[in-house]
């Protein structure tokens, strides 16, 4: 297996390369690698500190038995637990310029369930956070429209709203991995996904309201940050599923998630889903915007770039064990991970402990709903033996999720996007595991 420095990468997310290029590639994985091994130190740590107060485990009464623990005011909105500092949002400093057009990356490692909570949502933004009073906020929607409106925050929210579990990945989300392994970490494999309930309007409610007229084809949604981000969205995913979103899981969204309004594309490129949105208008053609046409297009081997690939389609991933998630001795695990598709539910995932030659069905557990994480789940005892770690998921359409030789042969290897191949973990004989790819 060998590892190289994708140079497309310093293109991904539109950044300057320049930058991107500065440290050396040893000094990534360097980096990388401390990540890892300071999650590994935290374990250390805590089971230590386990042991140390025997006076407090059974069959002894432990001392929070006996003493009473601050009141109800001392933390008005909750956080979590001191002891889960090491679950965060992290970032890859070589691979954006600066932190006004960056990435954060989910620690997909860490989390339970299908719904990822909201400090922890992976961010993409290309011009840092807005600030934006809601009071002060109007949503204007125009163009080739009966009645154009603008609208204040509180006029939206007196439609009538819906909420939806769907994910958002970005299309670049395992995109420095077409030409070979480097990243060392599942949060920086796969961590720009993140899944949420939506609240909103869907947008086919609010173009009932302004009467689109007949040939308003396409939809174009702009963004009030310091990007203007923009996407042209053909009318027909408008009037599908597309809401105007103003909440994820149970509260006000974000700021970085596009406090007051985004739009939401569920099973759609990140990009589309259009955070801060000011503006909607009805058109009868694309609008051919810098993140359609210079980015967000995926270069083919034969030079040409595929335009408007807005499916993010089947992909899973092992999220346990994985880099983060080493194994500690043989015996009794839960294999478990994630499945996706933008182009529905997820009706099967099989997993390999053999790098594909041989496949068993795994169990998908809790929710399983079109075009939301689904987790799957692979009872095993470990025999300390080494093992090529793999899922493969198909969807409600009977697409299977590709080999990285079957999507290198259609795609070549010169694109940034959909990298949606199965992925491989190496579990090596002393537990650990190692981000690797095999033919
Ligand atoms: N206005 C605006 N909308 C935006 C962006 C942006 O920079 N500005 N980034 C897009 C990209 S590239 C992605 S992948 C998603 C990420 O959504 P999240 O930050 O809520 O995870 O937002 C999209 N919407
Ligand atoms: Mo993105």
């Amino acid at each position: 297996m060998t590892r190289h420095y994708n140079s497309e990468t310093a293109r991904l997310l539109g950044v300057i390369a320049d930058e991107a290029n500065k440290l050396p590639v040893s000094d990534r994985r360097d980096f990388l690698r401390k990540g890892v091994a300071m999650a590994g130190t935290a374990i250390a740590a805590a089971t230590a500190s386990g042991g140390a107060l025997a006076s407090n485990l059974p069959p002894n009464i432990p001392a929070s038995n006996r003493s009473l623990g601050p009141g109800v005011v001392t933390n008005p909105y909750g956080q979590p637990s001191r002891f889960e500092g090491d679950v965060v949002r992290r970032t890859v400093p070589w691979l954006t310029a600066n932190k006004i057009s960056s990435i954060s990356f989910s620690p997909l490692q860490e989390l339970s369930g299908i719904i990822t909570p909201n400090g922890l949502v992976f961010e993409r933004y290309h011009a840092g956070v807005p600030t934006i009073d809601p009071s002060e906020h109007r949503l204007m929607i125009h163009g080739l429209v009966e009645r154009p409106i603008v609208l204040t925050m509180d006029e939206l929210m007196r439609f009538p709203s819906t909420s939806l579990i769907r994910f958002i990945e970005c299309p670049a989300n395992g995109g420095m991995e077409w030409r070979g392994a480097q990243m060392e970490a599942l949060q920086f494999t796969h961590g720009m996904l993140s899944c949420c309930e939506w609240t909103g309007v869907p947008l086919s409610t609010l173009l009932q309201e302004v009467g689109a007229k007949p040939q308003g084809k396409w939809v174009l949604a702009e963004g009030a940050d310091g990007a203007a981000m923009s996407r042209s969205i053909p009318i027909e995913k408008a009037l599908d599923d597309t809401l105007v979103v103003f909440a994820q899981n149970g509260e006000a969204l974000r700021p970085e998630q596009g406090y007051p309004v985004r739009l939401l594309n569920p099973g759609w490129e990140g990009n589309t889903s259009i955070k801060w949105l000011r503006r909607i208008e009805v058109g009868d053609k694309p609008w051919f915007h810098r993140e359609e046409t210079s980015k967000y297009t995926d270069l083919m081997p034969d030079g040409k770039a595929r335009k408007f690939t807005w499916v993010q389609e089947t992909n899973s991933v092992i999220t346990s064990p994985c880099p983060e998630k080493p194994l500690r001795g043989r015996g009794r695990y839960e294999l478990e991970g994630l499945a996706w598709s933008g182009r529905g539910r997820i009706k099967r995932v099989d997993v390999s402990f053999d790098g594909g030659v041989s496949w068993q069905q795994a169990r998908l557990k809790g929710l399983v709903l079109p075009k939301a994480l689904t987790r799957f789940s692979f009872e095993w005892s470990w025999k300390g033996n080494p093992a090529l770690l793999q899922s493969r998921a198909i969807d409600e359409t009977d697409y299977v999720q590709p080999t990285l030789t079957q999507l290198r042969q259609v795609r070549g290897v010169e694109s940034i996007y959909h990298k949606n191949a199965i992925h491989t973990w190496k579990l090596a004989a002393d537990g650990t595991v190692t981000n690797v790819q095999i033919d």
